[in-house]
Parts: structure tokens; sequence; C-alpha cells
């Protein structure tokens, strides 16, 4: 029985149960169930100004948009504080923190032991994928806080379809989130893949507390399709749409500060516009990917919102992001231009606001002050729906088939353009040295090389060298004729000035096109020792400012790079020990043999 409203029920007994474990140990005032529809939405909102929690924005420029101030200690991921609570120690793994289930039940219940006192608990049914569709999982998300629940509403299909579609079934994710007091200290994000759980306590920031996102979608779900047989992948999705009116479909991964949300939502340039090129928006963060029918791999987005960085996002890095965020939109941690009621950040335009409102919450002179008015890491979260080149296939349940995986990452020297692996095997190998050279936006030392497997390294939600062995498996599963064939690019070459060779931005769709070429038979390829690169004349450069001999630079392969980089492979490889799988050691050392040709 579904009732409306503030007394909205299932009458899922294990929805029912968990729930009054849940309300006893967190004590809530009362509890208000969501189902999603306008009034409550609506509701919320009108809630959440009165308190402060969020500003009402100029609702003529910016309707149905708000402002939201996290905690100044609570402004993103705490990867030293995420923990995989899986029962037997090795299955977290050397790359994650680790925690006995028991242990981690027991402290983190001390802290949210009446941590919902004299406040209301939310109970937001959700699902991760189209309600219904075979890639969709459903989760539940208990907290106390309205700006999760509003972003959730964003980011997640939410509501009473969403429990019809569950029925009787145990199968959810259970999510509990308390903001408790945000004591940085004793903020914990916890996951028990085994008890398809999710403990989060202690933070307001996104990627901590929405927890369909990183913690469901990825963390949880990577460790589900481990054992169901599909993949869970931080990637984006998109369908490069040809003059001829078909549609290609490319996954690809890159680690954060690569210009993923802009690549996802990429607007060819001129000469390509012209021909008719088109590119379709997916998903820009998650792809889930199943075998179809046709016994190919196919990829749905399961989040239904974007949830972007804010600064350095502007109408030439990403007018499609712009777009999605002129309406329902939340903004977290930007400038408020207290002139319009509107919000700006660095690197929207030439002209901050002089009457502003920091991050912090403090009066902000744009045009004088020394230091930055918008956290770098300051948010938008809009919903799909909004961006002009959303695909037509976002809701289908099928999802996308996928023509070609891609790995990237930020690499001044070592990594050319682009390049294809010789095999799927090879493919994997690829995705698992994925590194990226530290820029001078976040602190520490610059140009250091991190590695970031696949970009899963913070949230693979298993041990990730089984994680490789379960790429590896997909691939044996799929076949080598029917699988997607797999690219690695690098857009941030630098000259001897430090200065970026390739233009980027929607002209990285030039690249794109040798990669859907390649997947179609129809372009030409070099090997070289690291694999198979474009002939620089099949990289089309029509109305580029950079000429043949530019290209063929950004091609080379220093082998003396290479040497060095297969060192730090061995390194980073040590780390899994006796469970790397030998067929990517096999890689590395086939790798060092034609690095010695
Ligand atoms: C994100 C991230 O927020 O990868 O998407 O950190
Ligand atoms: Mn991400």
């Amino acid at each position: 029985m579904l009732l409306k409203g503030d007394l909205i029920m299932t009458t899922n007994k294990a929805v029912l149960s968990w729930i009054e474990e849940c309300k006893a140990l967190t004590g809530p005032e009362k509890v208000v169930w969501i189902d999603g529809s306008q009034a409550q939405i609506d509701d919320l909102r009108a809630q959440a100004v009165a308190t402060g929690e969020m500003t009402k924005l100029n609702q003529e420029l910016l309707p149905d948009c708000y402002l939201h101030r996290t905690d100044v200690n609570d402004v993103a991921r705490v990867e030293d504080r995420t923990f995989i609570c899986s029962r037997n120690k090795e299955n977290a793994g050397p790359t994650n923190n680790w925690m006995a289930p028991a242990e981690a039940y027991e402290m983190a219940g001390k802290l949210f032991k009446n941590s919902m006192s004299g406040r209301t608990m939310y109970v937001i049914p959700y699902s991760m994928g189209p309600v219904g569709s075979p890639f969709s999982k459903i989760g539940y998300e208990l907290t106390d806080s309205i700006y999760v629940v509003l972003n959730m509403v964003i980011m997640t299909r939410v509501g009473a379809a969403v429990e019809e579609a569950l029925g009787d079934s145990p199968d959810f994710v259970k999510g509990l989130h308390s903001k408790a007091d945000l004591d940085k200290e004793k903020r914990y994000i916890l996951h028990f893949p085994e008890d398809n759980t999710i403990w989060s306590v202690n933070s307001g920031y996104g990627g901590n507390v929405l927890l369909g996102k990183k913690c469901f979608a990825l963390r949880i779900a990577s460790y589900l399709g481990w054992k169901e047989g599909w993949m869970a992948e931080h990637m984006l999705i998109l369908g490069v749409q040809k003059p001829d009116g078909d549609v290609k479909y490319v996954a690809a991964a890159f680690p954060s500060a690569c210009g993923k949300t802009n690549l996802a939502m990429l607007i060819p340039p001129e000469v390509y516009r012209k021909k008719g090129y088109k590119v379709w928006c997916v998903g820009d963060d998650i792809a889930w990917i199943r075998i179809g029918e046709d016994g190919r791999l196919w990829a749905c987005n399961p989040e239904n919102g974007f949830f972007g960085v804010a600064p350095g996002t502007n109408e030439k890095s990403n007018p499609n992001a712009l777009a999605s965020m002129r309406k329902g939109t939340i903004f977290t941690n930007v400038v408020l231009n207290t002139d319009n009621n509107t919000v700006w950040w660095e690197g929207l335009d030439k002209n901050p606001p002089e009457h502003a409102i920091d991050w912090k919450g403090n009066p902000w002179n744009g045009k004088t002050a020394d230091y930055k008015g918008a956290h770098p890491n300051s948010r938008f979260t809009a919903p799909a729906v909004n961006c002009p080149c959303i695909s037509p296939e976002f809701e289908n349940p099928r999802g996308v088939p996928l023509s070609a995986i891609i790995f990237g990452g930020r690499r001044a020297k070592t990594a050319p353009l682009v390049y294809q692996s010789r095999s799927w095997q090879h493919g994997v190998f690829m995705g698992s040295i994925m590194a990226s050279e530290t820029t001078a936006a976040a602190t520490g030392a610059v140009g250091v090389v991190r590695r970031d497997p696949m970009a899963m390294l913070p949230f693979c939600g298993y041990h990730m060298a089984d994680y490789f062995a379960h790429w590896l498996e997909m691939g044996r599963k799929v076949g080598e004729d029917k699988l997607p064939k797999i690219f690695n690019v690098n857009w941030f070459r630098t000259d001897d000035d430090g200065n970026f060779i390739w233009p980027g931005f929607g002209d990285n769709l030039r690249v794109l096109e040798w990669i859907i070429k390649r997947c179609e038979g129809t372009a030409d390829a070099v090997e070289t020792a690291i694999g198979y690169e474009p002939k620089a004349e099949d990289i089309n450069i029509e109305g580029l400012d950079i000429d043949r001999a530019t290209v063929e630079g950004l091609l080379d392969v220093d082998k003396d790079l290479w040497k060095e980089e297969a060192k730090g492979i061995h390194e980073f490889y040590g780390k899994f020990g006796e469970k790397l799988p030998q067929a990517l050691r096999d890689e590395l050392a086939t790798l060092e043999a034609n690095l010695d040709k």
C-alpha cells in the first residue's frame, strides 16, 4: 500500500524493518517520505530558504535555482576517511582503506546515536538508471539534510515509481546519512559491500553524502558488477552523430581535472558542424556496462543529473553545461552576486562582481580581492534534461552500444595525443597504467605522476587486482570481435614553455573521428612500441591553427621517457603482489621489449 505525502509508506518488510532500526539508532523527531512530487520539492525548498540552508536566486534569470554553502571544513570528498568494510581485509585490497565491519558499525553507530534528535529523517527511495531498466538498481537514502534530498531529486530518479518497481524485494542498497555535527575528525564514509550498505556521517558535501553517486553507483556497484558479471565505471558516455545520421557511442575514463564533463558535452568545431556532425551526451561521470542481447557491451548512465565543477566552466569550455544550469539547479560554494542575486565563479568570465558574497559567506569584491571567491571545488547540480545535447537515448532502458572505450590523463610529454591498443588485454593494461601529472591547481608538487587505473582508484569497492581480472574476464566473455576498441588520449602535451599544444575542447572531436574510423575499419594506423597511432595526415586539422609537423610532434613516442614510465609501472604493480593478473605482467614485458627494439 502506498500513501501520499509525509505518510508515504511501502509494505516492503525489508525496507520497513531497516528504517525502524535506523530510527531507533538516530532518534529523529519525525520521518518524511520523499515522493518526488513538485509540491513536496517546493515545500522543502521553502523550508531550506527559511532556515538559511539555501538562498533563492534571481527567479527571472535563474528560475528554480538555489545557492548552498557547505561548512568551510567540508568542501570535498574525504578519501582518507572513506573505507571499504569488507569482511575480509584482503578483499578491500592495497588501494582502499579498510575497517572490519563489526568495528565500523560499532564505531560509527556511536556517532549516529541520536544524531537526528530534534531533526527530520527523510526517506528517499531512488533508482540508479531508468526505473525498471535491466541496468537499474534501487537504493534508499535516509538523511537529515534537505540539501541532500533536493540534490538526490536532481541526480537520481526518486519517488513512488521506484517503490513500485522494488515491490517486496529485499534487493536494495541501504544508505544512512547524518550531518551529525559536521565534525571533521568524526567524518566517515563507510561501505559494506557484502551488506549492500553505506553509512556516511559528519559531512554535508556532495560526493560524501549523495549516496547514489560515488558510494553506490561506483563503490558498491563495482563490487556488485564483479559478482554479477557487469561493470560500474567512472566514465562519461557520448554519441558522435556522423553526417549520414549514424551515431557511434564511446565511453571515456579520465581522472578528475581532465575535462570529463567538457568532453561529454562537446560542441563540434565549425568545419564539423557544417558537415553535419553532432555530439550527444549520455552521461558525464558514471557508466554501467553490461553484455547486451547481441553479445556486445552496452552502457547506461545511472544518474539523472550533473554534479559538475563550476570554476572554469564558461561559454568556451562548455556552453552546454552553462545552458544546463539555467534552471532547477543547486549551486554549492560559488560566489553570490548581490547586485542581481545571481552566481559567479572564477573562469566564468572576466567580469567578477564587485558586490558579492564569497563561498565562505563573507563580503567579497571581485574587482579588488586577492583571493578566490568561489571554492575551487564549487559545484552545480543540474538536471540532465536541461542539457541541450542530452542524448535521445538517455532514457533508453537498453542503454547504448559501445564502439570504443577511451582512457586518458594529463601528461606533459609521455603519452601521445592518441593511441590504440593491440587487443582488449593490451587495452586493459593501458587502463591499468593510467596516470595524471599534478597541476599547480592542487596543493603539493607540480608534475608528480599519480597512477589512477581506469580513473577508479578512489572508487573501486574491492581489490583492484580482482578488478583488473574482472576486466580481462569480461573481455573473454564478449570476444575480441564484439568488444569495443580501446584507446588512450592525452589533450595536455605541452611545449618547452609549458603551453598546451593541442587546442582541446571542441577540437577533440578531430581525435574522436579517427577513433570512430578505426572502430569502423576505415582509418589507417602505424604500429609503435606502445600501440597503434594515427598517421599525422589522418588527424583532420582543417580550420585549425596548427600544422602537420605539430601533429607529428604530438604523436611522438619518446622511448627514454617510456622506459622511465615502465619503471614507474613496475613499482605500482608491485603493490598488488601475486594477485596481479599474469596477463598484465606479460603486457608490461611486451612494452619493455618493444622499447628495447
Ligand atoms: C567527481 C569526482 O566529483 O570524480 O565526479 O570527484
Ligand atoms: Mn567523477
